[in-house]
């Protein structure tokens, strides 16, 4: 375990995309009681503290060894006081107070059993929660709640959603996706984004970005989903279409969510067996096809982690006056929009640093 005084202040980014990080975490302790004070926030409809907290988690997480006493955290940066305090209990006596009883309360109990139903979101959670519902058979059996189609799809399969995928399933759904590309155009491509590019062993989904061959892009996800519904294989399926126009883009707000054609899917992986008695399971599929120019705006932008993300943004504004999401980079002071890459740009070279050097993982 190596002293983390050993570590110069400077090494510690308050930016996450500036920061090393490992598939070890050393500081579970501490990042698993943010996580909950984190969720509860969210539920709470307080997203400044949820992002506090998750702030917190991520800066232990890049830590090279285990914090071994609350001093040590004082030079850490995005640690605010409530996270401090948490810290130095957990120090002191081995678990958090306020976490325990976060943990033991009905509200955030019952509101994070709603939210792991795929279409559930903490609003619907708390809906349901303030109708005095608590169990899902509850929720079932409600006559006045009428499940949308994602919730019905989401409580249909819940128990297969449940199950972290690993990565050699979703090596085998990739496999399924090259082999729909190849039937539908073989100069599509296929990369796994998300988790998995990052270099996690399991996820909650599989994330897909598809290349397609320039001015394809928004025929090829209807084509892949009709693809999955001939091969008897599309469980669920949710397709948004592109709203995507470059001409509107410095007058729109930056968002987190780009505006590609995109499809939240569920679809059947085959196995040897299954505890359900099926030869399949049910896997959330997020497949998004942006236009070939926007592709390296969008790969990145689907890599993650959403902490990654949000500071790579908040990095490019406040560091280098440059806006940028998913679409693009945007120049604040020029008033200029990268429509191609310019390979030239600082910011763009930093990016592929960031990838190509760190194993990513949050
Ligand atoms: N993403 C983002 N902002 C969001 C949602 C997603 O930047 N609001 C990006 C970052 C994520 C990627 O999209 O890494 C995929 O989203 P997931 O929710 O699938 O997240 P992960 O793949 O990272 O996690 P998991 O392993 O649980 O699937
Ligand atoms: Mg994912």
């Amino acid at each position: 375990c190596v002293h983390l005084s050993a570590t110069p202040e400077s090494a510690v980014s308050p930016y996450a995309c500036q920061r090393r990080t490992t598939l070890e975490n050393h500081n579970k302790i501490f990042t698993e009681a943010l996580e909950v004070l984190a969720l509860n926030s969210e539920f709470s409809g307080n997203q400044g503290s949820c992002l506090g907290f998750r702030r917190a988690a991520s800066v232990l997480k890049s830590l090279p060894a285990a914090l071994r006493s609350p001093e040590e955290a004082l030079r850490l940066p995005c640690l605010g006081d409530n996270s401090r305090a948490v810290l130095e209990e957990i120090c002191e006596c081995g678990s958090s107070s306020r976490v325990e009883e976060i943990q033991n309360d009905q509200r955030y109990r019952t509101m994070k059993l709603f939210c792991s139903v795929f279409g559930v979101g903490p609003k619907t959670a708390e809906s349901w929660f303030c109708r005095g519902l608590k169990t899902f058979e509850q929720v079932l059996t409600e006559p006045s709640i009428r499940l949308n189609r994602m919730q019905t799809a989401g409580f249909l399969f819940y128990e297969d959603i449940s199950v972290p995928v690993s990565r050699a399933e979703a090596a085998a759904l990739k496999m399924m996706m090259e082999e729909a590309l190849l039937f539908i155009n073989p100069s599509a491509t296929v990369t796994i984004t998300g988790g998995f590019r990052r270099g996690k062993e399991f996820g909650h989904d599989v994330d897909f970005i598809i290349k397609a061959p320039e001015g394809q892009e928004d025929r090829i996800l209807p084509a892949v989903i009709k693809r999955f519904k001939s091969q008897n294989v599309l469980l669920y399926s949710d397709f948004q279409k592109s709203t995507f126009d470059l001409r509107q883009l410095p007058n729109h707000r930056f968002e987190a969510m780009d505006r590609f054609s995109k499809c939240f899917l569920l679809v059947k992986l085959q196995m040897q067996e299954s505890r359900t008695g099926r030869n399949w399971r049910a896997v959330r599929v997020d497949l998004v096809a942006p236009p070939l120019e926007r592709f390296p705006y969008a790969l990145l932008g689907w890599t993650g982690s959403t902490l990654f993300e949000r500071d790579l943004r908040r990095f490019a504004r406040l560091e280098r006056g440059k806006l940028l999401d998913n679409h693009t980079l945007y120049d604040k002071t020029t008033v200029t929009l990268y429509h191609t890459l310019h390979y030239h740009s600082i910011l763009f070279y930093a990016i592929l640093l960031y990838i190509v050097q760190y194993n990513i993982v949050l």
